[in-house]
Order: structure tokens, then sequence, then C-alpha cells
């Protein structure tokens, strides 16, 4: 039976799972929206900003191991959206975005607000899909998905001229294909066996592929505990994946976060051989290509990522396996675990033991705005097992690392890339998604600014998060980073800020907010906020420009460790 191409791309994307898409709508394509509105299959979350809609998708996608599916209009709405597919881009997060075309007769012309998407995000996507034949949109939508889920996950784009969603098309629907998973060879399982029984100080690192893997599936966090437990390994969770091991298990290893400090790099270099176990390396997590080192790393590297093309493009792994991370554990788990595993204990403690000394709950107080750690700390003694917290980038966000200890039935949602401006999407998605639960967003001065205003979408849409905003009046990563490169440049030059009042702003919104002045005033400030459960709540607190980050303050042209 004939139908319009917009019933078609809405049929393929019910077929596929979809509940959830976030858009800015665009004249582009209402011929689609007005097919979604009709069938109203999906709820469509019309947010005010594309970089916010883009962003709640890549949050949603990692909420629910799928893609998760923004639309935005041509041109001006898809370069206001760019910042979030870079952002899927790097973090490997599964994603779709529907993006409005000119004509199709227009094409070439530079027509209003035409761009070339190939060219335009070919840097930034998986694969761009155009489609120009109507009976090819089912299709699109399939090759879409898989795509975007498929081996190292990322972000596909779907390109819809404005007049194909009238036409009609005789095509069936395209059915989802299915979700591959690659299993890893039995002789290299037997070969990780081996260098894992002799290893005297393994150091295994976990991150975004194996958190995938675990979101809906507990039995996946379950076989990693045993598997660190019974072959006595220290795991450490990767950046912006602290919720992948209890932080404190007593197998927990340090988190291999951003510039991990000194004391605890120092000992995890003492390690003579490293397993990047669904973790696919990257500057961040390597120390600047420093640990392991590039392209030849300085101790046996073992590397397990689901994606052939990549294992092996940067380092030299001894041994690589192409493979789902959780069916390289449960492959080891088969194996059982060597005699002698035990003598590692002394190894595992002494990382641990500095990870604790990290974790710690201490912090000198500053005397120009409270230490954000004050707040930090405040917040983990409210959050329930099963919270999320997401945080914008900045280093205020370095508190959170340092302060909280994340567990496995928490979720964490950032931009690994440490795009500004992910903090509060991700909130609202993340409200959308696990209504009733704890939601948490941390944000600076400066990302709040950015996309704030999606406050207005969870209003709208009737989500509660907290944010809670680390005002320092300054950009104030920048100004760390420039201060310790031009130590003698006057301090915060070129990253202050003006900022409005914050709780004032939230209010302006119909959040419930509250202003934290003082360290005295964080107890009460921090219930209150929990106390809320009605509206969202903007907590604006004052905090030290001084104390650039959980580990560095400034004092009297000093940096101190
Ligand atoms: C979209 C985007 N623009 C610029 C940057 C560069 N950048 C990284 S952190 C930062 C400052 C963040 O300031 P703020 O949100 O106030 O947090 P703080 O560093 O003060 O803790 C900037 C500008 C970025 N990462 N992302």
């Amino acid at each position: 039976m004939s139908k319009s191409v917009a019933r078609q791309l809405a049929e393929s994307l019910e077929a596929h799972d979809v509940d959830r898409i976030f858009c800015v709508p665009g004249e582009s394509y209402v011929g689609l929206t007005s097919e979604l509105i009709e069938r109203n299959s999906m709820q469509l979350i019309v947010c005010r900003h594309e970089a916010g809609a883009g962003f709640m998708a890549v949050a949603d996608g990692r909420l629910r191991n799928r893609a998760g599916v923004a639309m935005v209009s041509r041109g001006p709405g898809l370069a206001n959206a760019m910042v979030s597919l870079h952002s899927a881009f790097h973090d490997a997060t599964a994603m779709v975005m529907l993006i409005g075309h000119v004509e199709r007769r227009d094409i070439g012309r530079q027509a209003l607000q035409e761009q070339n998407y190939s060219r335009l995000l070919s840097d930034i996507t998986k694969q761009v899909i155009e489609v120009i034949d109507p009976n090819q949109a089912s299709e699109a939508i399939a090759r879409a998905f898989h795509t975007a889920e498929t081996a190292t996950p990322g972000p596909v784009a779907v390109i819809l001229p404005e007049d194909i969603f009238d036409q009609q098309t005789d095509a069936t629907i395209d059915q989802p294909r299915a979700r591959i998973a690659s299993a890893p060879r039995e002789q290299d399982l037997d070969q990780l066996a081996a260098l894992l029984t002799a290893a005297e100080r393994p150091l295994i690192l976990v991150g975004g592929a194996l958190l995938a893997e675990a979101v809906h599936d507990q039995a996946v966090f379950d076989a990693l505990t045993r598997l660190s437990e019974d072959w006595f390994l220290p795991i450490c969770p990767t950046h912006r994946r602290p919720q992948l091991f209890d932080a404190d298990h007593p197998n927990h290893g340090g988190y291999m976060g951003i510039r991990v400090p000194p004391k605890q790099i120092g000992a995890m270099k003492r390690a003579d051989l490293m397993v990047a176990l669904g973790e696919r390396l990257t500057d961040t997590v390597s120390q600047s290509y420093n640990f392991p080192t590039a392209p030849e790393p300085q101790l046996p590297l073992i590397h397990v990522w689901p994606d052939a093309n990549e294992v092996g493009r940067v380092w030299r792994p001894n041994l690589g396996i192409p493979a789902s991370p959780t069916e390289v554990i449960n492959g080891l788990l088969r194996r059982g675990a060597p005699a002698a595993a035990e003598r590692r204990r002394e190894w595992i403690s002494e990382l641990h033991d500095i990870h604790l000394e990290l974790l710690a709950k201490d912090w000198e107080p500053t005397s120009d705005g409270i230490n954000f750690a004050a707040i930090v700390c405040e917040v983990d003694k409210h959050l329930a097992p099963n919270a999320t917290i997401t945080t914008d980038a900045g280093n205020f966000a370095s508190h959170i690392h340092r302060y909280i200890g994340f567990r496995q039935g928490q979720m964490f949602l950032a931009s690994v890339v440490g795009a500004m401006g992910s903090g509060t999407p991700m909130a609202v998605a993340a409200a959308l998604r696990r209504p009733g639960t704890q939601v948490v967003a941390f944000l600076g001065d400066g990302g709040t600014l950015m996309t704030g205003n999606e406050i207005a979408t969870a209003i709208q849409y009737g989500v509660n998060p907290i944010i809670i905003i680390a005002d320092n009046g300054m950009y104030g990563t920048i100004g760390m980073h420039s201060y310790v490169r031009y130590p003698d440049r006057p301090f915060m030059d070129g990253t202050r800020l003006t900022n409005p009042d914050f709780a004032a702003w939230g209010r302006s919104f119909g959040a419930e907010a509250i202003t934290i002045r003082y360290e005295s005033e964080v107890a009460d400030g921090i219930a209150q906020a929990f106390a809320v459960k009605t509206r969202p709540v903007v907590v604006h607190c004052l905090t030290s420009a001084m104390q650039m980050s959980a580990w560095r303050r400034y004092t009297e042209g000093e940096v101190l460790p």
C-alpha cells in the first residue's frame, strides 16, 4: 500500500523502538513533525537550542544503550547542534540526528540555509545518509541506527529534503538489524589469561564500551566484580566512567581520569601489564599519550574494544581483541582464576590506599568564596544508590571526581571530550528517562549560560533536576591554564565573567532557587535542595576562584599541587 514518506519514516522510527525525539522545530521538516504529532507514538521534546536537543539525545542514548534521536533544521539549526555531534563522535556514543534539507530540485544552488552535509559533517559523524529516493527512506533509518550502534558507536546524520515527506512510497518498512556483538577468539583469551596469570602488577582500565553493555544488565557489573575478586585484579574506571566500579571496593585501583594526581599515577606506572577493557584509549585517559606511551607502550598493553579498526590505530598493543568486553570478562571467568593470583593483594592495596587517600573528604577553606569541595561532599551525603549525576565541562568537575564515591547503580553522564553546555540538557534527558529518581547536574557559571536555558524544557515537561552552579566569576579552567603557562600575567584577565543572579534567573523559569554564600550555609542549602520534589531547583553557589580545581590553588603567585 502506498503511503507518504513522512509516515514511512515515522513507522521506521517506531520499528526501531524510538519513544522520544529531542528537537527544535524547523520549516525544513514540518512534514515529518506533523506526521509524528498526529501518530502520537513517540514523545517530541521541544527544546530551546539545538545544542540542548543534541546533548539530550546523546544522554538518552547512553541511558538506553540505543541511539538517542535528535531532529533539527538545516543550516543554522544544524550549526547549533554540531557541538553534540562532535561530542558523541569523540565519546563513541550512538546517536541519530535527523536533519531537514532544502528541496531536492534546489540542491547545489546554495538555496536558503543549504549546506553540503557530507562535507560539513565528514569528521564528526560515522555516516551522512541523504534520502533522495522516497523508496529508500526506511532503509536510511535502518542503516542509520545500525551504523550508529555497531562497532565503535557514534552519530549518524540522516538528511531529509523538505519536499520528500509528502511523496508516496510502496517500499516495505526496513526492520532493525540485529545488534552485533563480536566474540573474542579462544586463542586470544588463552593468551590474555596467560599474560594476566604471569603479571605481578596488572592494571585493568574499564571504559565506555563496558559501561554501555552494563547499563541494562547488572550481570555485567557482577561479572566485572567477580573477575576482579577471583583473579585479584585492580580495576581503574576511566575518564567520566566512574560508576563502573564501586569507589569503596577494596580492588578499586584508582580513577584514570584527566591528569591523575602524581602519587596515584606514579604508583600506576609501576604496573607490568595494562588491559584496556572496553576503553578506546584517548588523549585524556592515556595522560596525553604518556601512559601508555603512544605509539609504543612502555608496558605490555592488551586492548579490548569492539572494533578492529580502532585496536592498533594509535597504540601498538601486544594483543588486540576486537570484541565485546563483557564477552572477554566471561571468557576469563570460564577459564577460572590462576592459582597464585592472591600474591597480587599487596599491589592492589598499594593502589587502593592511594585512591582512598585521594577520596578523603578534606579540604582547606578559601577566603574568596566557598571551596566547591564543601558543596560536593555535602551533595554526596544525599545521593541515592540510583542517582544520576551529570556535569558540564570545567574545573569545578574535578571536585566531583575527587570527592564523590560513585557506585555501580549510579549513573554519571558528561561529555567525555569536555564540551561545555552538556550538563543541563543531559540532566533534563536523564530526569525524563528515570522519573522518580534523583538527578543532579553540576555546572560552572560559564557552562550554565550556554545551555542552562533548557531548564525551561524541564519545566515544560514536568521534570525536576537539581542544578548546582559553581559561580567563581570566571572561566576558571582557562584561567588556570593561562596562569600555569604565563604566571606573570594578572590572574583572571581574559577569563573574568560578570554573572546574573543565578537564583533569580532560576526563579524566572519557575524553578526553586537557593543561594549559598558561605560554607556555614552549605548543609542547610543542600538539604533544602534535595527536599524539593515538584520542580527543578537551582542552587547558586558563590565559589572560590583561587581554588582553581580540586587539586590546585592559586596563592600569591604560587600554584600548589
Ligand atoms: C563549548 C566549549 N567552549 C569552550 C571550551 C573551553 N573551555 C573548557 S573549560 C572552560 C571554562 C569553563 O568555565 P566554567 O563553566 O565557569 O567552569 P570552571 O572552569 O570555572 O570550573 C572553557 C571555556 C569548551 N571545553 N567547550
